[in-house]
């Protein structure tokens, strides 16, 4: 069928239950188990926010909302969108077997992550290459960032005006908005990747959008390795605004698109229990989860890569 297009919407995927975190910490350790103490550690950050996180069913409602926009538009192409995690069922390698044994010949494959790192994107797009590699099938082509599409600013600029109208004109002159995302280790500098870059393009093209003077940058969950990690950490910078006098503050994920341990744990727990002791009003934009707007923007980001090949 020529006028089948297979998507493959990678995410990085969560443990099931409590049971499997440690299966999926060594996965992400790259099959090194972890210490005790670092297990214990995750395991009771999953068990404070409920025991799992919910981005294995947000991803799920993300790829089947993306399906069905996909198909309304009825322009001659039949798109079938799949599944492949970075850290859990169905693996990207599977889920590109799938495809291939499904006679997907041609596909787009975009990452749940709008920003490119070699580290996070490059690593997904290589699974699903080689499994691409393996199997013959589907031809592939990736997005590889869109950080800076338009619906995707006008879906975070909503959401901070939200958080905005939240404090009152005189919270407001005396607030700061703090856009982060996930740190990586400091050795992707030398490697002169966009990462760092491309989240202060998204950071400054919102700014300018809400007419923010008073913004920063900051890195959050920062790894639990012996490495160093990209920096300054949000929880310093809130120590800091502190000093400097600021009351409020508006946090602005804008790395991520769905509630997940980073959000729930990072954020709104370790974040806000430092915040609630400075004294700091803090507040955190809503996230994308698979609100009807955010899928609009997937559609048109997809769509834009498949035209792109004709
Ligand atoms: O809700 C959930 O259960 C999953 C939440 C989750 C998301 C996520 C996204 C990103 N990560 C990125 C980079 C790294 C690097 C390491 C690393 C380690 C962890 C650990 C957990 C974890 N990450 Fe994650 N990440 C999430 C969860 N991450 C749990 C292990 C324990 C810990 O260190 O806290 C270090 C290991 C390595 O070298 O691979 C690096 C980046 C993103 C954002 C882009 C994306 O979504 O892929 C970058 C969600």
């Amino acid at each position: 069928m020529s006028n089948q297009i297979g998507v493959l919407a990678m995410a990085y995927g969560t443990p099931e239950s409590l049971e499997q975190v440690e299966a999926y910490y060594t996965h992400i350790r790259r099959g090194h188990k972890p210490t005790p103490e670092l297990l214990n550690d995750l395991t009771e950050r999953y068990r404070r926010i409920g025991g799992v996180s919910p981005l294995n069913e947000i991803t799920k409602k993300q790829t089947e909302g993306l399906e069905r926009l996909l198909n309304e538009s009825r322009d001659g192409v039949t798109y079938r969108v799949y599944t492949g995690m970075k850290h859990n069922n169905p693996f990207i390698e599977d889920t590109v077997k799938q495809m291939a044994d499904d006679g997907i010949q041609k596909a787009v494959g975009i990452v749940l992550a709008p920003h490119y790192s070699s580290m996070s994107v490059g690593t997904y797009i290589s699974a699903a290459e080689k499994g691409a590699a393996e199997h013959g099938t589907p031809a592939f082509t990736f997005v590889r960032e869109w950080h800076l599409h338009p619906l995707f600013l006008n879906g975070l600029e909503k959401r901070l005006l939200a958080a905005l109208k939240q404090f009152s004109d005189a919270e407001r002159e005396n607030l700061h908005v703090l856009f982060t995302a996930h740190s990586l280790p400091e050795r992707i500098l030398q490697l002169n990747d966009p990462y760092p870059n491309q989240l202060t393009a998204t950071a400054s093209a919102l700014a300018e959008r809400i007419e923010q003077k008073r913004w920063s940058f900051a890195w959050q969950s920062a790894g639990r390795t012996a490495d160093p990690w990209l920096g300054p950490d949000v929880l310093d910078v809130l120590r800091e605004l502190k000093e400097q006098g600021v009351r409020n503050v508006i946090i602005s994920a804008i790395g991520f698109v769905a509630d997940h341990l980073e959000v729930l744990y990072d954020i709104d727990i370790e974040c806000q229990g430092l915040a609630k002791e400075l004294g700091i009003k803090l507040l955190r934009t809503a996230m994308f989860n698979a609100d009807a707007d955010f899928l609009q923007t997937l559609a048109s980001v997809v769509r834009e890569q498949a035209k792109k090949e004709g």
